[in-house]
């Protein structure tokens, strides 16, 4: 396999995502399925490879945030269902029959409206619809028994529509209080007997996001919607001291130094700014990665990268697309094209994605989200890549 363009790439670690799957499955009912949530490329770790993997190592579904997500998976020829989390707007409902993409509703006058979209167009199948019912998110979703009821009713009446599942999200299952958990779950439980009650027969139930199916597994149900916990890094603090599903991160980011001097004139600047001034005689590498990349400009002068297994604190600005690292003052062996990590392990040294995002302010999930489209993904089996994504379609 070639290898990519860039001297800066991700690695993913597919072993690994293996492994977190079934750690995670084994942890749940034995007949709850898994809903692989592949949304943002996949917590940005690439979202074909990650889908297609997920598939093979047990999961039954993918979830996206937006129909475009779904449709690209759909172009790489995933044939799995996939459902939509978020709205799509009703000018949009024609292209989800056309790639058969699952799409999640709350709103009767839309299922109407959608109905009458799915009937002019000549789809071999009906649409699936999940409803989306708002137990304590306040974002999408109904909020109301009552009103879960209207919605069911709306759809049942519609025979190009296909009522394929019923959710909710919690806010708080990562968090050590449960009582708004405990209450949004009474909340959904009661809905649906309601409309058992009104003679309807429930399809798929799902409500677990990652936390929720470790903190909660008897919550389940027929699937659960699993993301941040594939790529092996924990919902919160909290759940990962549960201690009850070893996970392992998948992603290392990489990099190689482009450049390798010795400072030995004025001026001993650094970067935008001038925010840090080297000492006569400091070795400054510089790498080619930068806040376009997704790397934080916030980690000016105080993030780091590994370097032969030792941490080396950045010097300067991060800017739009290189950053630059001290390698102290004095004899130096680093040399252009020399591997750097900057989230990951480099033999016994480590970058957490966690303390990353500490060091930022926010969690793991932005840390790597973010991670822009412009790093090649190389997706590693066993230590070898089996499949490489990057900018360029081909080649
Ligand atoms: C509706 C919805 C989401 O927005 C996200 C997820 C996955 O959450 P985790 O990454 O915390 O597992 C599920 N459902």
């Amino acid at each position: 396999m070639k290898k990519p363009f860039r001297e800066t790439w991700i690695e993913v670690n597919l072993d690994a995502i293996k492994g977190n799957i079934r750690a995670i499955r084994r942890h749940i009912p034995k007949q709850t399925k898994i809903m692989a949530v592949v949304k943002a490329n996949a917590y940005g770790h690439g979202s074909v490879g990650v889908a297609r993997y997920a598939l093979e190592y047990g999961a039954s579904a993918l979830a996206v945030a937006m129909l475009e997500e779904g449709i690209v998976l759909r172009q790489a020829g995933i044939t799995a269902p996939i459902l939509v989390l978020g709205f799509t707007p009703l000018s949009r409902v024609k292209e989800a029959g056309a790639w058969n993409i699952e799409l999640s509703a709350f709103q009767v006058e839309w299922i109407k409206e959608a109905q009458k979209i799915v009937k002019s167009t000549p789809f071999a199948s009906r649409l699936p619809i999940h409803i989306n019912m708002d137990t304590g998110m306040g974002r999408l979703g109904v909020r109301t028994k009552e009103g879960v009821l209207s919605v069911v009713k709306a759809l049942e009446a519609s025979p190009d529509l296909e009522w394929k599942g019923i959710f909710t999200h919690f806010s708080t299952a990562d968090e050590p209080d449960h009582t708004l958990t405990k209450l949004q779950h009474e909340l959904f439980v009661n809905a649906l007997r309601y409309l058992e009650e009104h003679g309807f027969k429930l399809p798929t139930v799902h409500m677990c996001n990652t936390a929720a199916a470790i903190a909660f597994p008897e919550y389940s149900a027929d699937m659960i919607r699993l993301g941040i916990g594939m790529y092996g890094l924990y919902p919160s603090a909290y759940i990962k001291e549960l201690n009850r599903v070893k996970l392992v991160p998948a992603l290392t980011l990489k990099s190689r130094f482009s450049n390798v001097k010795t400072m030995q004139s004025e001026p001993y600047t650094i970067s935008y700014g001038a925010t840090y001034i080297a000492k006569q005689g400091e070795v400054i590498g510089t790498v080619p990665i930068g806040y376009a990349d997704g790397y934080s400009r916030a980690l000016s002068n105080r993030g780091a990268v590994l370097y032969c297994g030792k941490r080396l604190q950045i010097a300067g600005r991060v800017t739009m697309d290189q950053l630059m690292v001290s390698l102290g003052v004095g004899e130096s062996e680093a040399k252009q094209g020399e591997e750097v990590v900057l989230y990951g392990q480099q033999d016994t040294a480590e970058i957490t994605v966690d303390e990353v995002a500490e060091m930022l302010g926010t969690i793991n999930y932005e840390v790597v989200a973010t991670l822009s489209h412009r790093i090649p993904r190389l997706f590693l089996e066993k230590g070898k890549v089996v499949e490489m994504t990057h900018l360029l379609p081909k080649g």
